[in-house]
């Protein structure tokens, strides 16, 4: 028997199948003979979550006992990814599992294919949060990340005539079974209304609308440990007396509910842009929703085991994902000042030692900002709450810049011109004790132009963390065979959660015998995925759409092969498979538009029996973690072609990297680091740098100069613009030429010229193996437990607090 009086869960395979019949019978209701395949799953899944629910508990208890400072890390998205195999991989209970539904009869590929993705997030930022989640619970750090459980997941991209339409993702309509509900943990968030003040000067916010907040909760396991911390996530439901009985009795069946269809809307749908899209009140709503839940949350936490708010600094530490979560900053000084009664300097005191703030981006138009107008009628008390800080910020920096009135006007937490506005990305410097940037370049970026007179003024502020993956997930879990070739090389798999280990591997990079099994394990990833050719160049672009990540410039180098084949068709070319995948935002035209092309180029060359052999483009829909895990092994050249200046870090270029594709990039964002630690040599480097690239659009550029000089540039803009490819893909071509926004023209010629480099490379198949095994024995610094260490060290101060036997 355990500490908690219960007989252990078995770690045969005997006993896995007794607890699976077990499961089957009195949590499905059903038996092996009846069964059906969803039961199968769902049987299967609460069989595994035994095991780490074992954890779980053994986890909470160690921290309690502790009180140790927590990391609460607030986001408005997690990409967690499937969870059954990580769940098994993380239990231990991979093999016994497969072994014990086999003895029952079941095909475990079949059970396990009916795991779903919780797509809840866009892109970049939400894998980041779940990369980061992973390395904190294997690191054994007390965490909880908190999050919103919608209902609809980021959209399901299909092609139809090549142009995206966007599908519902209804991700739990079978259930979840990874997820624990705490109904007894509800909250309740107040909106819209006014404020009222008492002779004593104590506000009150009298709401205009109550909405409940209810929690569930997922499993974080660690890996190799038996931390087990969770990610809870709320839902919104209308309070039980928003049911109309009146009404309802009056006959009014459908109105009767519509005050909790309307509260409830507020976790139906994940918004699926990934960079600008504000101004909506529904999406406001979600972000304080989603805090004052979690802040509620986190001080019944802290009541558990303390008492004196002088201390919640000492024991919480709250990491904001992108300004997503700001609100949480007024919100805890409401709470502090309005309800517990402290004093404002004491509470602001506390609040700015409690929260840091991650950025994520460096356009600007990516900065949020919310109408004064809507935010006041919304949560008018946390208006008047950033006025007061406003008051007191301004004050300070009229004392270090006397007679600075322009930097006033910029650092303010309101703009006033052309309309007012709350500046989010202020509020979160100003209410925090720590600022970071997502790579080198970025961070250093974000202190010398986006905040800058934020760092003039508190240089000790600003951080930089890079970006790291999760080993587990991107290349374990993603990459089974290249893990056990690695495993077998360095003589163990202590890599897996000591991920500079890979450099033993460049003891073997020129080992002929080593070699062969690499570059077979790579076209078996390739064969698993079914594309093209699998001796063909595997040459991958994955990720988001958007006009600064320039997908557009791998078209035009696209285009430019066709016509060298068309104009040459007896030479020998290398056979490339250019595989794209990712979704835009649904009203983002012009990233739209470039995916309608990027189709209607493939058909063509498909259709083209000269071409073909040489030249093919896939465009898999649908772009997810499920599809990246499948991609990222096969890919043989990393597409990572941002501007210069525009791409935070990127993490897919970690991904693709340590799975031993070689990039081709521009010195941006985390490439630059990956650089330089993989070698120059093991990497295809072209384009302007940040410096070049803002002279040229500051001097004035000129995109027509260069489809004027450069006649393959012209030759491939004209076709698209004289309706070559189905007669589609003018928008870009215009755009391009009249506009180029971020600098395609410019690197053109350069990108081709070190595309050329690629095909001489690959030629060279010895010296193109050992390149991509250096890129993977030198990528152990991309670990997101190294970016977590880093948070720990840096920002956070915490500990880890192991958790027993
Ligand atoms: C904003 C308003 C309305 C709806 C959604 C948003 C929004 C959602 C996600 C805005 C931005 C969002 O994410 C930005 C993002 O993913 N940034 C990426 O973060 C990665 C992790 O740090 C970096 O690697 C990428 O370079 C960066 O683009």
């Amino acid at each position: 028997r355990n500490g908690m009086g219960l007989r252990p869960l078995g770690t045969s395979a005997a006993e896995f199948e007794q607890d699976l019949l077990s499961n089957l019978y009195y949590r499905r209701g059903t038996t092996v003979e009846s069964a059906s395949t969803q039961d199968a799953y769902e049987t299967l899944a609460l069989t595994v979550r035994d095991r780490l629910a074992e954890r779980r508990v053994r986890t909470a208890a160690a921290h309690y006992a502790a009180n140790p400072r927590w990391v609460y890390y607030l986001s408005a998205e997690y990409l967690l990814g499937k969870q059954l195999e990580q769940n098994m991989l993380y239990s231990g209970t991979d093999r016994i599992a497969r072994i014990a539904l086999q003895q029952l009869g079941m095909d475990p590929d079949e059970v396990e294919s009916l795991d779903v993705e919780p797509g809840l997030g866009n892109g970049g930022l939400g894998r980041l949060a779940a990369c980061l989640l992973d390395a904190m619970a294997t690191l054994d750090i007390p965490a909880v990340g908190y999050g919103i459980r919608y209902d609809l997941g980021i959209f399901k991209q299909t092609f139809s005539d090549g142009a995206q339409v966007e599908k519902p993702d209804d991700w739990s309509y079978q259930g979840n079974p990874w997820e624990f509900p705490a109904p007894d943990d509800q909250q309740t968030v107040f909106f819209y209304g006014h404020t009222e003040r008492d002779e004593a000067g104590k506000t009150t916010w009298i709401p205009g609308e109550v909405v409940l907040g209810e929690p569930s909760h997922m499993l974080v396991p660690g890996h190799g440990t038996d931390t087990v911390n969770i990610v809870r996530l709320w839902r919104a439901r209308g309070s039980e007396s928003s049911f109309d009985l009146s009404r309802f009795s009056a006959g009014q069946y459908a109105e009767a509910v519509d005050e909790a269809v309307h509260a409830e809307n507020i976790s139906k749908v994940l918004y699926p842009d990934d960079s600008t899209d504000s101004g909506r009140e529904l999406r406001l709503k979600q972000q304080y929703f989603l805090v004052s839940c979690s802040l509620r949350d986190i001080i019944r936490r802290f009541r558990l085991r303390n008492s004196d708010w002088a201390d919640f600094p000492k024991k919480t530490v709250i990491q904001l994902n992108d300004t997503h979560p700001t609100l949480a900053i007024p919100e805890l000084m409401r709470l502090l000042v309005d309800e517990e009664g402290l004093n404002w300097d004491l509470a602001w005191a506390l609040v700015r030692q409690t929260f840091a703030y991650t950025c994520h981006t460096l356009l600007p138009e990516a900065l949020e900002t919310w109408p004064v107008p809507m935010f006041e009628r919304l949560l008018p008390r946390h208006l008047e709450i950033i006025y007061t800080i406003n008051e007191h910020f301004l004050a300070e920096v009229r004392e270090a810049f006397p007679g600075d009135a322009d930097r006033v006007r910029r650092m303010s937490l309101i703009q006033e011109e052309p309309e007012r506005r709350v500046r989010m990305a202020n509020l979160a410097v100003v209410g925090t004790q720590a600022v970071n940037g997502v790579a080198e370049l970025h961070s250093e970026l974000l202190a010398s132009t986006t905040l800058r007179d934020f760092a003039e003024l508190w240089p000790d502020k600003f951080h930089n963390v890079t970006n790291g993956i999760s080993p587990r997930r991107f290349i374990r879990i993603a990459n089974p065979t290249l893990s056990s070739l690695i495993t077998e090389g360095l003589g163990g798999d202590e890599w897996i959660d000591d991920l500079d280990r890979l450099a033993g591997l460049e003891a073997l990079a020129d080992d002929a015998s080593f070699q062969a099994r690499w570059r077979a394990v790579k076209q078996a990833n390739k064969v698993r995925l079914g594309l093209g050719d699998p001796d063909s160049l595997t040459d991958v672009m994955i990720k988001r759409f958007h006009e600064y990540k320039r997908q557009q410039l791998k078209l035009l180098h696209i285009i430019t092969m066709y016509h060298r084949i068309k104009a040459n068709p007896g030479q020998a070319y290398v056979p490339r498979t250019v595989l794209f995948a990712g979704k835009a935002a649904p009203a983002y035209h012009a990233a739209k538009h470039i995916i309608r092309l990027i189709n209607a180029v493939a058909a063509v060359i498909d259709a083209d029996p000269a071409v073909s052999p040489y030249l093919k483009v896939v465009f898999p829909a649908n772009y997810n973690v499920t599809l990246g895990s499948l991609i990222i092994p096969a890919a043989d050249l990393s597409e990572q072609i941002s501007m210069a200046g525009k791409e935070a870090s990127g993490t897919g270029n970690m991904k693709l990297a340590l799975n031993g594709a070689l990039t081709i990039g521009t010195l941006d964002g985390a490439n630059i680091e990956i650089r330089d630690r993989v070698g120059g040599d093991n990497f295809f480097l072209f384009g302007l740098d940040t410096p070049a690239a803002v002279a040229l659009k500051e001097n004035g550029y000129r995109p027509r100069d260069h489809y004027d000089r450069d006649a393959e540039l012209r030759h491939a803009l004209d076709s698209i613009l004289d309706g070559k490819f189905l007669g589609i893909g003018r928008e870009v071509g215009e755009s391009l030429l009249n506009s180029d926004e971020y600098l395609t023209l410019a690197d053109y010629r350069a990108y081709v010229d070190a595309q050329d480099e690629v095909d001489v490379a690959w030629q060279d198949t010895e010296t193109w193996t050992r390149k991509s095994i250096l890129n993977t024995a030198r990528s152990g610094f991309f670990s997101a437990d190294r970016t977590v260490r880093d948070y720990a060290a840096e920002i956070w101060h915490v500990n880890p607090v192991k958790v027993a036997r």
